[in-house]
């Protein structure tokens, strides 16, 4: 039974001394705290491996991690003859990174695809990017919407009776600066840690929200 506060932190994108310097700023208590983490653990910038291994800790540990598209795209190559060649521009990082991971992390794979897509409780909806606001029921959304949404998600006003926390979409993108977004019926925390920005930690200890924010160095 957990006592304390739920943190979340999204699009860490192998931002791997940033994230535990951010977990210490919050005074993550893993035997108390919630810890939901919202996907994309690689980037292009990445200590990627280095990352991986500290989110499978992690979760070891009670943490709940979503999945994103960068690491979907990851877990393809790694269970597909050809994914490899199918990449996009902005994940051709991930060609190198798959043979890596290969050779020095073999149980990734079954790893990766036991992440989640959504994490909800009383309070929360938590998810990598967004859903199709259109259904009426958000859970059916496609595992594409979940992992890329960006609209009709980010400008409609959600009445869920519970808040939507997104990332995906950087910050700066939602309203001019890299700071957590505050919007009606949900709160985006991608800080753009993935373009050299920042990684954000929103914590709710159940009255009120703390935000926190590492700078990622280049
Ligand atoms: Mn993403």
């Amino acid at each position: 039974m957990l006592t304390g506060r739920c943190l979340f932190v999204s699009d860490i994108h192998g931002q791997v001394d940033a994230f535990a310097r951010l977990l210490a700023a919050m005074r993550y208590e893993p035997g108390q705290d919630r810890l939901v983490l919202l996907g994309d653990y690689v980037g292009v910038q990445g200590e990627n491996v280095r990352c991986l291994r500290t989110i499978q800790d992690l979760c070891a540990a009670g943490a709940t991690a979503l999945v994103g598209n960068h690491d979907l795209a990851l877990l393809e190559c790694l269970t597909s003859a050809g994914a490899a060649a199918a990449l996009s521009s902005t994940y051709a990082y991930i060609q190198a990174l798959a043979a890596e991971v290969a050779r020095d992390m073999p149980d990734l794979a079954p790893f990766l695809r036991r992440l989640p897509l959504w994490y909800e409780d009383e309070d929360f909806i938590a998810v990598h990017a967004g859903f199709n606001p259109d259904l009426a029921d958000w859970r059916a959304s496609t595992r594409d919407e979940f992992t890329t949404m960006r609209e009709p998600f980010l400008s409609r006003t959600l009445d869920l009776r519970r808040t939507v926390i997104f990332g995906h979409t950087p910050c700066e993108r939602l309203h001019g600066s890299p700071g957590i977004y505050f919007g009606q019926g949900k709160i985006g925390i991608d800080g753009g840690a993935g373009h050299g920005q920042q990684i954000n930690g929103l914590a709710f200890d159940g009255q009120r929200y703390a935000v926190h924010a590492v700078a990622v160095r280049s």
